[in-house]
């Protein structure tokens, strides 16, 4: 029998016997359920950004009878049984949700919940995995590792693991977050079709949950628990240049070139694992990188940005510099007898930071000053599940594992077990570069890019989705993947484009470009031993399609980068699947194959081999064809013809694109001209966000937003740019305007009279930009 045992502002405690059960207001809709056993409640929440105190208190109410507590708030209930302390939620129309079937019970293995799952139910998010969308019928494993190359949809976790998803009902949408690091799972209609369960290794159980009415109130509510996405440098939206085995400096000077004489836009380049000493972190090669800082000036003196990759891994050298001072002041993990923690990655036997403590983090920050000396601007965070094998590399490697379950970790007064911290070691380590970074160039956004992570990691680093193969499926698996990715919270995110392992043919190589030129991260890697695997590298078509997107992505830079400040400070994914902007469209719940960039564009790649045309699917209300202009009503679907050259591409209508021009790399030139495509339907609006790009100066407001708006109507098109707000300033420039429309029968810019030109299906207009009110009136 579980009673009431007290109340206060913001939650009840209710116990039985040796338990007790937490239920935390922190919003009218975010409700916080713990359960333990004889633990003081609620325990620490490593990935919570938000304490439930910190939350602005809400009103709410608590009723009782002989069996049950309602909790009710503004927006839901929550009903405890007193006998056995199952949970049903409910919302203000008494629709049920995520509720218990059954009282959670705790043995041997930990805690079990059993949840209903209720007709027309779907699932989404779970963090990163394979397969498609729509996740019901399967079980999903929290636990970060290296999986087994050429992962398919039987795969379960993978290298980050974020415990957090939504489920989406007739007019309602919640989202979970399983607050737990241990070792946990969602059985989300496995076992049982009717049934969903959560099972943790931890001492308690413990999740938030959120009511929303959409998905898009589900991603808010991440960015207020898990932490908001900082906004990026501007840079790191451009291509990124890859590949294991760029092993030289020369080889480095080389790929640069050619890109630049060959026209395919790059900000950045990669150095994998090969620009170091013997694989130990923070050096760099005497000879093959013998004048790191020169080489790394020289890129960016055409435009490149280098990153480079960072293992977890120290080589265990007593030779080693950075090893024996990281011994000396006891920074690595142990093993529970006191010895040191050591295994086989790519300098052979290494140890590992352990970067629960602050104290590591910041040493570990600090050790970066070397590369940033050099220039280096951005870190890859690889190899951080933490993957350690049982052999040394020069034997071949042998299998996979990670550091010890009962390695104590922690600081003195947290300290804990590797069991408990093992799902961190990703989310941690980008903290560390992150606030490393931070601390050694302090005005600017630094970029981390890491392979593993947890739930919140967005505050840190952009995830990538670890080794793909060049198949079919890889490609096809990339969209869901990356939208799941976005519903978890996790919005700054893209794929190897090509495929990692093994090797591409031009074709999947042309499709796959179309595909990451949309992607939040956009870089072409490949494992080393494959076959050359450059933009140029597939023949003059192939070449010519990378180009012509890679193109087409810095033109709408200022979209995508008006994307990573909605996913900033709304906590919206840059690139969503169909059902979070159309959660009423049955239709759009399982689409996997086809996604929003943005709320504006929707690509609907060809992910099969030979195939020229695809059937895609228009949600109701006016749409445009990228290419021809041609509107079309949607509610339908539609066959389209998409031969190599060509992704299927549709601006939804209303949309206000902003464009810029062409570029080798961002910085080359600035936004001018600033480009309005504007297609009309119905009312529409849209605010563009601009800052420098690099510092933090936004912080303190010196940013700028302008607001277009545009109402067409039978007589008429009326286009708006509103006087820009904020106290940024763009560099001079021309604003051009292309009003996708029939021929006008006149055209008033600011009210008067204008000559302009009607080709290609729109009107256009240039003009200034003087950052002032202007009007576009086309009458028709
Ligand atoms: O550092 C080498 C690779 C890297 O290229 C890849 O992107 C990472 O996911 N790294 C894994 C280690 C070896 C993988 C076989």
């Amino acid at each position: 029998m579980f009673t009431l045992d007290h109340r206060d502002t913001r939650s009840c405690l209710f116990k039985r016997a040796n338990q007790q059960l937490r239920i935390s207001i922190c919003s009218t809709q975010l409700i916080r359920v713990s359960l333990s056993n004889d633990q003081p409640l609620p325990r620490r929440s490593w990935a919570v950004n938000r304490a439930d105190d910190a939350w602005e208190p809400v009103e709410w109410s608590i009723a009782q009878n002989s069996a049950i507590t309602t909790l009710e708030t503004a927006d839901l209930q929550v009903n405890v049984a007193h006998a056995d302390g199952r949970i049903t939620f409910t919302n203000r129309q008494q629709q049920a949700f995520f509720s218990d079937v059954g009282p959670a019970t705790y043995n041997a293995d930990g805690w079990l919940v059993t949840k209903q799952i209720y007709n027309s139910e779907h699932f989404y998010g779970f963090g990163e995995r394979t397969g498609w969308l729509e996740k019901t019928g399967q079980h999903f494993l929290n636990w970060t590792l290296d999986p087994e190359p050429h992962h398919g949809p039987r795969i379960d976790n993978m290298y980050a693991t974020m415990p957090v998803f939504m489920g989406l009902q007739p007019n309602l949408c919640y989202g979970v977050f399983f607050n737990t690091s241990f070792r946990s799972s969602v059985d989300v209609g496995a076992t049982d079709a009717a049934l969903l369960s959560l099972k943790t290794q931890g001492p308690d159980l413990d999740y938030y949950l959120v009511l929303g009415a959409t998905p898009a109130d589900i991603t808010a509510t991440w960015r207020e628990l898990l932490g908001a996405m900082p906004l990026p440098a501007y840079w790191t939206l451009g291509y990124h240049q890859s590949r294991w085995g760029y092993d030289s400096s020369s080889t480095m000077r080389a790929i640069a070139d050619e890109l630049r004489a060959r026209n395919i836009p790059c900000d950045a380049i990669h150095f994998d694992i090969d620009y170091m000493d013997g694989y130990r972190v923070f050096t760099w090669h005497p000879e093959r990188f013998a004048q790191p800082a020169q080489l790394v000036q020289d890129l960016a003196q055409d435009g490149f940005n280098v990153v480079t990759i960072i293992d977890p891994g120290f080589k265990t050298d007593p030779d080693y510099a950075v090893f024996a001072e990281g011994l000396a002041n006891d920074y690595f993990i142990k093993r529970a007898d006191g010895s040191l923690f050591s295994g086989y990655v790519w300098p052979d036997d290494s140890a590992f930071a352990d970067f629960t403590r602050a104290d590591v983090r910041a040493w570990w920050g600090n050790l970066h000053k070397t590369l940033v000396d050099a220039g280096v601007r951005g870190i890859w965070d690889d190899m951080n599940e933490p993957t350690v094998f049982d052999r040394p590399f020069s034997e071949g490697g042998g299998n996979g594992g990670t550091i010890d379950l009962n390695a104590p970790q922690g600081a003195a007064d947290e300290r804990t077990t590797h069991a408990e911290v093992h799902n961190l070691y990703g989310l941690l380590m980008a903290q560390a570069t992150y606030e490393g970074l931070r601390q050694l160039r302090p005005n600017e956004r630094p970029f981390v890019l890491t392979r593993s992570g947890f739930a919140g990691l967005s505050r840190w680093a952009t995830l990538w989705t670890g080794d793909n193969s060049a198949l079919w499926e890889h490609l096809e698996m990339t969209l869901p993947q990356i939208c799941n990715l976005g519903l978890s919270g996790i919005p700054f995110v893209g794929v190897d484009i090509g495929g990692f392992f093994g090797n591409a043919s031009s074709e999947l190589w042309a499709r796959w470009v179309q595909v990451g030129a949309f992607l939040p991260f956009c870089r072409g890697h490949s494992c080393s031993g494959t076959r050359p695997a450059e933009p140029w590298a597939f023949g003059e078509r192939t070449e010519a399609i990378a180009r012509a997107y890679l193109s087409l992505r810095y033109r709408l830079l200022p979209y995508l980068y008006t994307l990573f400040y909605q996913a900033s400070t709304t906590g919206a994914p840059i690139i969503r699947p169909l059902v979070y902007e159309y959660p009423a469209d049955v239709a759009t719940h399982a689409l996997h194959d086809q996604v929003l960039c943005g709320s504006q564009l929707m690509l609907a790649p060809i992910v099969r081999p030979g195939a020229e045309y695809r059937s895609v699917y228009l949600p109701a209300g006016e749409w445009y064809d990228w290419w021809t202009g041609e509107r079309i009503t949607g509610a339908q679907h539609i066959l389209v013809h998409a031969p190599l050259e060509r992704l299927p591409l549709y601006v939804r209508g209303g949309a206000i694109l902003t464009l810029g021009p062409v570029l080798n790399y961002t910085g080359e030139a600035p936004l001018d001209p600033l480009t309005l495509d504007v297609y009309p339907s119905g009312t529409s609006e849209w605010t563009l966000y601009e800052d420098d790009g690099i510092s933090f100066e936004y912080e303190q407001g010196l940013s700028a937003t302008t607001h277009f708006s545009c109402i067409e109507t039978a007589q008429s098109i009326n286009f708006v740019i509103a006087a820009r707000q904020g106290s940024w300033q763009p560099a001079p420039r021309t604003i051009v305007v292309n009003l996708h429309s029939l021929p006008p029968k006149a055209v008033l810019l600011d009210e008067q009279p204008i000559e302009c030109v009607h080709a290609d299906g729109a009107i256009t207009v240039s003009f200034v930009d003087d950052g002032l009110t202007h009007t576009l009136e086309a009458k028709l």
